[in-house]
């Protein structure tokens, strides 16, 4: 299969070398065009309202946008290919051809086929191939970039998988296998970017043990990623004194103080649904990265 954008300016590649080119640690503004998303279920769900949303972030700084029609939530359903495509194609479709780094979101490689024909540059997959193996074809025929997650299983049974004796060696592992399927299958070394997939089948200890370890995981030689952005465990380090956690909405300052550290640790990129605080954080860290002996 060609790739659906052959030439040297608008190839993914070159996309990609471009965001390496901005020398900080890059922003990833969420577009999740879903009813049943965990904090901003249904706000998007028409691909008006989610274009404008999207445009809006990439106005506040986002380096990439990352398009969603599935949720990944814990006891999330799936839902149907055609569904997911509905709500994610025309989106992809629009903002690419404004000249967004787009990235689809998704576990499935029909989708993905069909968003990287409309332009879009990452797949960034939160099951690392365990869902459908179809998809490392897929972006290798393309030469897409692929964001791979590590993830035990499907979000209506994660939790129960969240069974670690170290967690950091772990994923590590499990990550490794993963990346050794996709490079067998042709995905580009290069265009690979890790996710330790904080919340899928994690509980709060193992997020934060993972981010504690974020060296480890960039020692595997890729670039990584980090999707702390307003997830539970934040909610339960902001708890009120009666134990009763923050609200997604109100885990931004939080999210971007995560941003911060992350960028500061080595991080490729973090994804956000507020993207102005993770924006400022990101420039701090790099600023200060930049000084450092
Ligand atoms: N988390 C969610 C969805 N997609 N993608 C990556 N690469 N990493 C993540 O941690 C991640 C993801 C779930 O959060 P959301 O429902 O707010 O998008």
């Amino acid at each position: 299969m060609a790739p659906a954008y052959p030439g040297p300016v608008d190839s993914p590649r070159a996309r990609f070398a471009e965001l390496g080119t901005l020398a900080r640690t890059l922003v990833m503004g969420i577009v999740n065009v879903t009813p049943d998303s965990f904090s901003d279920g249904g706000r998007w769900l028409q691909p008006d309202v989610a274009l404008a949303h999207a445009r809006l972030l990439r106005a506040q700084g986002a380096d990439v946008l990352d398009i969603g029609g599935e949720s990944t939530r814990p006891g999330a359903e799936p839902v149907p290919v055609e569904v997911e495509l509905d709500r994610v194609l025309p989106v992809v479709r629009e903002l690419a051809a404004e000249g967004a780094v787009v990235s689809v979101d998704t576990v499935h490689a029909e989708t993905a086929d069909a968003c990287l024909r409309a332009g879009a540059v990452f797949v960034n997959d939160v099951s690392g191939g365990l869902a459908d193996p179809e998809i490392f074809t897929t972006v290798a025929a393309h030469e897409a970039c692929y964001v791979l997650g590590h993830w035990r299983g499907e979000p209506a049974t994660m939790n129960e998988l969240a069974v670690y004796d170290d967690v950091v060696a772990e994923v590590r592992a499990e990550l490794a296998r993963q990346v050794d399927a996709a490079l067998a299958a042709g995905v580009d070394p290069g265009l690979l970017v890790l996710d330790p997939g904080l919340g899928f089948a994690k509980e709060g200890r193992h997020n934060w043990e993972l981010l504690a370890g974020l060296g480890s995981l960039r020692a595997m030689g890729y670039p990584v990623l980090v999707g702390a952005s307003r997830k539970r465990f934040l909610g339960t380090l902001l708890a009120d004194p009666d134990g009763t956690p923050a609200a997604p909405l109100a885990r931004d300052r939080a999210t971007a103080a995560v941003s911060a550290l992350a960028a500061a640790a080595g991080a490729w990129g973090v994804r956000v649904h507020e993207v102005l605080g993770s924006v400022d954080a990101v420039l701090v860290a790099a600023e200060l990265r930049r000084r450092s002996p």
